[in-house]
């Protein structure tokens, strides 16, 4: 039987059986139990690019690397541009050539880093939380995640706790909710504030725990009571009375808070974690069973990275693709999935040499000039961390292929070719990396870090403590329109396998189902077909990530902390095409 582990980017990280070339959901791994999501599930059926291709033209891989060895050599001005269609760790190999090389760098992140750079200030690392914690809690909070899509492996441990869910869509999570605050957009750090300052109130704090494991807790005191109560009930639109009832049903209770990226795709994201973490230290939510805040973890935490960034590095929601003689793009497809499209589009066309390197066609392979297939995870040794749970997974070669090339023999490639240092084996890489930070429980690998409650001997601060939040920067610019919410769609994995192609709205809001609409924002426009929908709010509409179109809206733009993109930072208008 051959074990691996799913290589997409996704909190579950199931461990999956390849055998008689299908993939199944490992029956006895205590989270994946047994089935797998319908994007891993159409892993193996979509088409993959066959072979390399130059402006149009099929060629072999050797011609392929030759045109990029002899383009390499010729530019001083490289742009080095990875995603996260494969979340091995292996797969930053090429890393390895483009710093010595002295190519340009991303830094910060299109997904989660607004939200991490707000824990980090906050706890010192970001910690998820381990699954079986997650099982002894009583009461779940699942905030700005949506869990029934992007996490469906978890429903099973939540499934007989207490549910507040705080999303401004009525997800099927929402539904299933003892209660479901239907949020304004943007306005999470408002709830967070309101929640503390009734906690305060009624006196619910852990003194006990703010005494001996926090920082400043008064000036967060303070912090929170600048804000009237009156302004913070209006930003967040919700009933009064139904934050305090969720509240209550918290009160001395064992509370795991799941935060997921929809409340940080803003500006300012970071202070959207730090209030909601402030919020949980003042209940002494941390190191404590069943317990705890859990946001997207640092996959890294405990082990080495042996593939550091080089010196020269740029925000990747800004980035100018046009600024570059060469853009070297790897596992991603940035004409679909970076904010602002139309600025991404006219950057890759202007690059001298747009270098695409995946397993599928898509819009930027569509746009790029050497196109180099990649092996895909079963035919690569690799292995993989998780940012939503405890496990690690190997993710061993399993068959061979006679398409593509892995991303550790295109490095050593290229660091022939310039004379660089070669890359040690992978099974060597394997070891170096994880140290001696694992160990097997049950046949499966887990980090050690997590072999005690997440800050039960204190935070990752200088001062071992939580730093409570005591200020506040924000850069709101009041718009016309809907709210923006772009989040993630069942059968796709951001723009891998089936896409979607709809703009939600409201049914109060006078368009017809099968209308065709144009949205609009400051940055673009782009036309979309019109689907009812009563469970968003009436100032929302919602299209899903890798819908056609949907960045032509969004800001390229990084957040006030953490340099992470900012999807949902702006307004959209609505017009009916006639
Ligand atoms: N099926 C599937 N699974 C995936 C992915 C995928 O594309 N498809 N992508 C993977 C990736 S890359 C990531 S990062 C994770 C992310 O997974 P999640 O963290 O679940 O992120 P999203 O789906 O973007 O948004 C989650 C929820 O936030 C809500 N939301 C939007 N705006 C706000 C707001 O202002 N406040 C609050 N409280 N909620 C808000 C949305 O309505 C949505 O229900 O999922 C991973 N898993
Ligand atoms: N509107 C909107 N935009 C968003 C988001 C959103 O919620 N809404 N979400 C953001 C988030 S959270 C994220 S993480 C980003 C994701 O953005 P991207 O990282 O660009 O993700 P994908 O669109 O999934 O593209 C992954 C690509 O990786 C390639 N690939 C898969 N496996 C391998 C492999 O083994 N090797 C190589 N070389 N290539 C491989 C595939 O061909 C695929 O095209 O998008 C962001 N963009
Ligand atoms: S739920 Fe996530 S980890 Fe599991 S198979 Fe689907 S994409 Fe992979
Ligand atoms: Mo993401």
């Amino acid at each position: 039987m051959n074990k691996t582990t799913c290589p997409l980017d996704c909190y579950d990280m199931c461990s999956v059986i390849y055998d008689d070339n299908k993939l199944h959901g490992d029956k006895v791994h205590p989270i994946t139990k047994g089935f797998l999501c319908p994007n891993l599930n159409s892993y193996l059926g979509t088409p993959r690019i066959q072979k390399p291709r130059f402006k149009g033209k099929d060629i072999s891989m050797s011609e392929a690397l030759e045109i990029l060895t002899k383009s390499l050599k010729e530019s001083q001005n490289v742009l080095y541009f990875k995603g996260h269609g494969n979340f091995g760790k292996l797969q930053d190999a090429p890393m390895h050539f483009f710093r010595q090389m002295d190519a340009t760098f991303t830094k910060g992140s299109l997904c989660d880093g607004a939200g991490e750079s707000g824990v980090v200030a906050g706890r010192g690392e970001s910690l998820s939380l381990p699954y079986e914690e997650i099982k002894k809690s009583r009461v779940v909070v699942i905030w700005g995640r949506n869990s029934s899509v992007t996490n469906a492996h978890f429903l099973e441990a939540i499934k007989d706790k207490i549910l507040i869910v705080i999303d401004p869509v009525k997800t099927s999570i929402a539904k299933k909710a003892d209660i479901h605050l239907q949020i304004k957009p943007r306005e999470d750090f408002s709830l967070a504030l309101l929640f503390a300052r009734f906690v305060y109130i009624e006196q619910m704090e852990d003194y006990d725990f703010i005494d001996k494991f926090t920082n400043d807790f008064d000036y967060f005191v303070d912090f929170f009571r600048s804000f009237p109560v009156k302004t913070l009930v209006e930003n967040s639109g919700l009933a009064l009375e139904d934050v305090l009832t969720a509240l209550m049903l918290m009160e001395k209770e064992k509370v795991s808070i799941l935060v997921g990226v929809g409340v940080q795709k803003y500006a300012h994201g970071a202070s959207v974690l730090r209030a909601i973490d402030s919020f949980a230290a003042m209940m002494g939510l941390f190191g404590k069973e069943g317990c705890g805040v859990s946001y997207l973890g640092n996959s890294m935490i405990g082990f080495n990275n042996i593939f550091p960034k080089g010196k020269k590095q740029v925000p990747i929601s800004t980035v100018d693709f046009g600024q570059y003689d060469i853009a070297f793009i790897q596992g991603s497809n940035p004409a679909n999935q970076m904010p602002n499209t139309k600025k991404v589009i006219d950057g890759l066309k202007e690059t001298k040499l747009c270098v695409y390197f995946g397993l599928y066609e898509n819009e930027t392979s569509k746009l790029s000039d050497l196109v180099i297939p990649a092996k895909n995870f079963l035919e690569k040794e690799d292995i993989r961390f998780g940012y939503g749970s405890e496990y690690i997974g190997k993710m061993p070669e399993l068959t061979q292929s006679d398409i593509g090339i892995s991303e550790v023999e295109l490095t050593n490639k290229l660091c022939k070719e310039f004379s660089f240092e070669t890359l040690e084996s992978e099974k060597e890489m394997i070891s170096t990396i994880v140290g001696n930070n694992i160990y097997e429980e049950d046949g499966y690998l887990k980090n050690k870090v997590y072999q005690e409650i997440p800050y039960s001997d204190g935070f990752y601060t200088d001062d071992e403590k939580f730093q409570f939040m005591d200020e506040y920067d924000d850069e709101l610019c009041e718009m016309d329109g809907y709210y923006l919410i772009t989040s993630k769609y069942k059968y796709s994995l951001n723009s891998q396998f089936k896409r979607d192609k709809f703009i939600y709205l409201h049914p109060c809001c006078g368009f017809e189902e099968g209308d065709l609409v144009r949205a609009s924002s400051p940055y673009g426009e782009a036309e979309f077909m019109v689907k009812l929908s009563d469970d968003l709010r009436e100032d929302c509409v919602k299209i899903y990530s890798g819908t056609s179109g949907v960045n032509y809206l969004t800001p390229d733009e990084s957040s006030l902390e953490g340099d992470s993109a900012i999807y949902q930072d702006t307004k959209i208008i609505v017009t009916k095409v006639v």
